[in-house]
């Protein structure tokens, strides 16, 4: 495999050494993808996200074949509820709120069936999982430090939702001074209009943000 490569990006191509870079998965949990969890007790149809399974699992395929670290998040709680904030836990159905009882068990709960990463795209042993109170990685995590170790600048990115985690995470990230590239299809919302937009909010003003490329032309870099 090659040590770097160069990605047909937006808004301009982008060349990354694949030792400094990491692919962060965000949130690819039941809770968000499947009937009976978080994100379906938002309202939410959790059908739309189902598109970004494919093109991750693609290029997770081949970030470990080319050595990249992987890093997988989870947004959930500890069983207690001590580190959600009230304004978090009282949004929501009434009747099926952060904690509460649900058919993958309790909803978006540590160690419970929902709150696990989808079959398709599970973690192997030796890679990093990050647990997160927030929809940022870095709030309230290791990820930084965990980063830093590994002497890493750069971040693939993808996962759910565009607009929530994905967003916020890369906001965090391009503010502690990290190359963002989102995989564009490796992304979804439970809006398409947000995945659009929350994909040309980070691209604008000469990437603002960051990077967007799809999987293919990451794919292509990695060779
Ligand atoms: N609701 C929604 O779109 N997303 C979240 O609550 N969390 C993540 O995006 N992971």
């Amino acid at each position: 495999a090659n040590s770097s490569g160069t990605i047909a990006a937006e808004p301009a191509p982008i060349a990354l050494d694949w030792s400094r870079t990491a692919l962060v998965i965000i949130d690819m949990q039941r809770d968000f993808m499947e009937p009976g969890g978080f994100g379906e007790t938002l309202g939410n149809d959790v059908s739309q996200l189902a598109r970004a399974v494919k093109p991750i699992a693609a290029v997770l395929a081949a970030v470990r074949d080319t050595g990249l670290l992987v890093v997988h998040t989870r947004e959930g709680h500890l069983p207690d509820l001590s580190d959600a904030p009230p304004a978090k836990l009282e949004r929501g159905a009434p009747s099926l709120r952060i904690g509460d009882p649900g058919p993958m068990g309790r909803i978006l709960i540590r160690g419970e069936a929902g709150h696990d990463i989808i079959p398709e795209l599970y973690p192997l042993d030796s890679e990093i999982v990050i647990d997160k109170p927030g929809k940022g990685a870095f709030y309230a995590t290791e990820l930084g430090d965990i980063l830093q170790k590994y002497g890493i600048e750069n971040l693939l990115v993808c996962g759910v939702t565009t607009e929530v985690c994905v967003n916020t995470t890369v906001r965090e990230a391009n503010d502690r001074g990290y190359r963002c590239v989102v995989i564009s299809d490796g992304c979804a919302s439970y809006f398409p209009e947000f995945h659009e937009m929350g994909l040309k909010m980070i691209k604008a003003q000469g990437g603002i943000f960051g990077w967007v490329a799809d999987s293919a032309a990451v794919l292509e870099a990695l060779g």
